[in-house]
């Protein structure tokens, strides 16, 4: 991928040699829709990245070639100049943000491309946000934006410019990612610690099942409402103050929509924590119990599944799967599974026959391997 970047770059800005930079996409364990409510979470960054070329063009003016949209989109950095392309949005965004920090942007010439699966779930849009965050930190500000900062860049790009009020798993996750670590962050704190992801004798992949996961006008926002509407409920800044107890509390001032929202939260922020506790023990038959219990509240309290991802969820059990569930925001995109290696290619033979005979279509199958978040390249 680097070397047809670079081809293409020299083909439409061939005056210099550009700087190459890439960040990642994620996977996230457990801990689902906790991040927007303060709580934990589980992810780590993975094997398929945004990759960029880009070099400062002494103008004011943005110019940029996407490589797998082959659209090329040009734009100024004040307020106004938002382009119409929703894709150089979130490049444009990332420009805007570091600017009502205080912090230099110029113009740049820009070519990207990218192996993250668009509408899996894996966070294509954290990745590329993430990788022009650091290379515009790279380039104009010597590294002097720190890491948290460019994750909350991300963060207030979808916010602002994309129209998702997400939480900041994706692109701390995309920032911060370590090879073969998964990163425990209390999305309150950002406190983070990594712990050392070897599954000995398991396997994790992804089953896509190709239903297309879209957060821009998804009921995303919505979730997160109903969450912030019960916090206020209890007088409490976020549902990672709540526990059962109180949300059972005020179940009859809440809609019924409202308390199985946050009672799928509370539950899940506990989660997190059980799954870590049985990793440090090499515990995996508990986390993939978690897993499923995961799933379960995604489907029927928190209402993010569709029919395809509680199948590929159901085959995976039927096969004795060790933990299974649908990854990131829902409403369509991947089911995780965390696989016995002895099974793995039984479950998936067994999964695309299934799923083929009831859809018309195999599931995408993605194996992903924990790798760098966001990274100079040259
Ligand atoms: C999406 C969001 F972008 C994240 O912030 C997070 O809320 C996730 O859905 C659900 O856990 O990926």
């Amino acid at each position: 991928m680097e070397e047809k970047i670079k081809s293409i770059f020299a083909e439409h800005f061939p005056y210099k040699t550009p700087e190459m930079y890439a960040s990642a996409g994620r996977i996230n364990l457990i801990g689902e829709h906790t991040d927007y409510n303060g709580g934990f979470v589980f992810p780590g960054a993975i094997d398929k990245v945004i990759m960029a070329a880009i070099v400062p063009n002494g103008l004011s003016q943005v110019r940029v070639y996407s490589v797998d949209i082959q659209e090329y989109a040009e734009f100024g950095l004040n307020e106004e100049d938002l382009p119409s392309q929703s894709w150089a949005r979130y490049i444009f965004g990332v420009c805007r943000e570091f600017q009502k920090r205080g912090a230099a942007v110029g113009g740049f010439d820009a070519v990207f491309a990218g192996d993250v699966p668009l509408g899996a779930g894996l966070s294509s849009s954290a990745a590329l946000e993430s990788c022009f965050a650091f290379a515009v930190n790279d380039l104009f500000n010597d590294n002097k934006v720190d890491k948290f900062e460019l994750a909350k860049i991300g963060q207030s790009t979808e916010h602002n410019y994309c129209g998702v009020n997400c939480g900041i798993m994706d692109q701390f996750a995309s920032i911060f990612g370590k090879k073969d670590n998964l990163i425990r962050l209390d999305c309150r704190s950002l406190e983070y610690a990594y712990f050392p992801f070897h599954p000995q004798g398991y396997k994790l992949v992804l089953l896509d099942s190709k239903v297309k996961h879209e957060l821009v006008d998804s009921p995303y926002n919505k979730r997160r409402a109903s969450c912030e509407r019960v916090a206020k409920r209890l007088g409490v800044e976020t549902l990672r103050d709540a526990d059962i107890d109180m949300i059972n509390s005020v179940k009859g001032d809440i809609t019924a929509e409202d308390y199985f929202r946050a009672k799928f939260v509370v539950e899940e922020k506990d989660r997190v924590l059980a799954v870590c506790d049985a990793l440090e023990k090499g515990d995996y038959e508990t986390v993939g119990k978690k897993m499923y219990e995961t799933h379960a509240g995604l489907s029927v309290d928190y209402e993010v599944s569709c029919e395809e991802l509680d199948y590929l969820n159901d085959i995976a059990k039927e096969c004795g799967v060790t933990g299974s569930r649908i990854m990131g925001g829902g409403f369509g995109g991947c089911t995780i599974n965390l696989v016995k290696d002895s099974l793995y290619e039984s479950f998936i033979k067994f999964a695309k026959e299934k799923f083929n005979a009831k859809y018309g279509h195999e599931p995408r199958v993605i194996d992903v391997v924990i790798s760098d978040g966001a990274r100079r390249l040259s």
